[in-house]
């Protein structure tokens, strides 16, 4: 199989060239001016495009069964309307029931992601702790291509973990080169103003945004930081949706910590308000946690993308259709947590992001892609465009234009949280592993032609990191 993209502007994180990009059993072989047709090969024009790396979003949750039922999408449909939006890959997460395997737990999911249609990851979830545990997380890391775990501080009695585990794990994860992610709010504290809010009489979703405040990220946030900074591990804290997150993390940085940030598109576009909304189920249809904010907080994340402190973006993929978010129709504690985008997040970036001046298209790619790949050690197979890498690669009309609907996406829910936004930017053409799955709004993709990718963990680097990070304790002067 031979795709030649020919006439466009090839945009890394690095450089924006004019050049083509010839692509031969689902690698990248060759990437310059001019290149020459081989016999057989399938042309894609690019004239007036952009050629960058395929998106990769580090946070789906496809087929997650949550809060009594299980999300509406699934691997294939939901790799299927990534493509249709740029998104090449994804990592998933596999959560397994405290005081399961955590092994099993991966073999569950692995079973389920055949079906996807694109290359898939997942962050492994620790929801417990026991020496049988740390060797799980060994054997992921060794043996199975698993170098990030996953950790919430939220959904108590359910997915939250204490701080005795938080050592342990970051610590176990340090030791193999590994690296932590983590959901940060104050599960506590969210339970505790939760029983407020329905002592008070507020049951609609209003109460989720009002038992979840940001002082609720916030400490969470710079205590997971101060706890990674004590053993001198790198951290990773997903979904940041406030400026005091975001702060925190910037502090952090500036002090020379490994601390990384992701944000949501939709945490940077959507505020509050939606949870006022008259209609109940247009409400509850927003209801995810982190839940939206004031509008203060959307300009301190673009800030922290801007400014690099913040690095990746995604999208938290997790569909619940109107049916199932009305299990919470008089308790907002009993609505599905979660909402979709991932169809629609590389356009709401650009349009929002490089169409304002906030971001340059290299800067785009950074962010939906590249700084993602170099993470969790995808990088350059993934996120770059330079000979041996994988071809997934997206051909981005920046002058064409669309208004997002839920009539019209490919995503497997009955709700599109972005409805009626018109952006500028699309994909016109997705090229994953070779092959054009994705062209004027044909959708070509496979069920199962998605690849499990292996991530290696990192060895002395990420150990080095933590020496440095380490705070060592002076050794005492020898005495002659
Ligand atoms: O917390 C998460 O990331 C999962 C359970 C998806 N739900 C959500 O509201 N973000
Ligand atoms: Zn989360
Ligand atoms: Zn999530």
């Amino acid at each position: 199989m031979t795709l030649l993209i020919r006439g466009g502007t090839v945009v890394t994180a690095e450089q924006s060239v004019r050049s083509d990009v010839l692509c031969q059993d689902g690698l990248i072989v060759s990437v310059g001016p001019d290149l020459e047709a081989p016999t057989g090969a399938e042309i894609v024009d690019a004239g007036g495009m952009l050629v960058m790396p395929g998106g990769i979003d580090p946070h789906t949750h496809m087929e997650l069964p949550f809060m009594g039922t299980t999300a509406s999408e699934d691997f294939f449909t939901g790799t299927s309307a990534g493509i249709a939006g740029g998104t090449t890959s994804i990592i998933d997460f596999v959560i397994p029931p405290p005081g399961t395997s955590l092994v099993e737990a991966w073999r569950e999911w692995r079973a389920k992601s055949e079906k996807s249609a694109a290359d898939y990851g997942f962050h492994v979830a620790v929801t417990w702790w026991s020496d049988r545990v740390a060797d799980e997380m060994g054997i992921l890391a060794r043996q199975h291509g698993v170098n990030s775990f996953k950790h919430f501080m939220a959904y108590k009695g359910a997915l939250m973990v204490d701080d005795g585990v938080l050592l342990h794990s970051i610590g176990r994860a340090l030791e193999l080169g590994a690296i932590c992610n983590v959901h940060a709010e104050n599960g506590d504290a969210v339970a505790h103003l939760q029983q407020k809010m329905l002592a008070a009489g507020i049951t609609g979703p209003e109460g989720h945004a009002l038992s979840r405040p940001p002082d609720v990220e916030g400490e969470a946030a710079n205590r997971v930081i101060a706890i990674a900074g004590l053993l001198g591990a790198p951290i990773y804290i997903v979904h940041v949706s406030t400026a005091e997150a975001a702060d925190a993390i910037a502090r952090a940085r500036a002090k020379g910590q490994r601390v990384y940030g992701e944000v949501l598109a939709q945490h940077l576009l959507i505020d509050e308000s939606v949870y006022r909304d008259k209609d109940w189920a247009t409400a509850a249809a927003y209801v995810m946690s982190p839940p939206f904010r004031a509008k203060h907080h959307q300009e301190a994340l673009w800030a922290g993308l801007v400014s690099g402190q913040l690095q990746t973006t995604a999208t938290d993929h997790c569909c619940f259709c109107a049916p199932q978010k009305a299990a919470g129709r008089n308790d907002f504690t009993r609505i599905p947590n979660g909402t979709g985008g991932i169809e629609d997040r590389m356009s709401v970036l650009w349009h929002h992001g490089v169409g304002t001046g906030r971001l340059t298209p290299s800067e785009f790619v950074r962010i939906t892609s590249t700084n993602t790949a170099q993470i969790f050690n995808l990088f350059p197979r993934k996120g770059s465009i330079q000979s041996g890498a994988d071809a997934d690669l997206v051909v981005w009309d920046a002058q064409a234009s669309r208004t997002i609907s839920v009539k019209t996406h490919h995503q497997n829910v009955d709700f599109n949280i972005y409805e009626g936004m018109h952006v500028t930017g699309l994909a016109r053409h997705t090229i994953s592993q070779g092959k054009l799955v994705w062209t004027d709004g044909d959708l070509r993709t496979t069920r199962g032609a998605g690849r499990y990718i292996e991530r290696p963990c990192f060895a002395a680097p990420l150990q080095a990191i933590g020496e440095r990070n380490r705070r060592t304790v002076p050794t005492p002067v020898e005495r002659d």
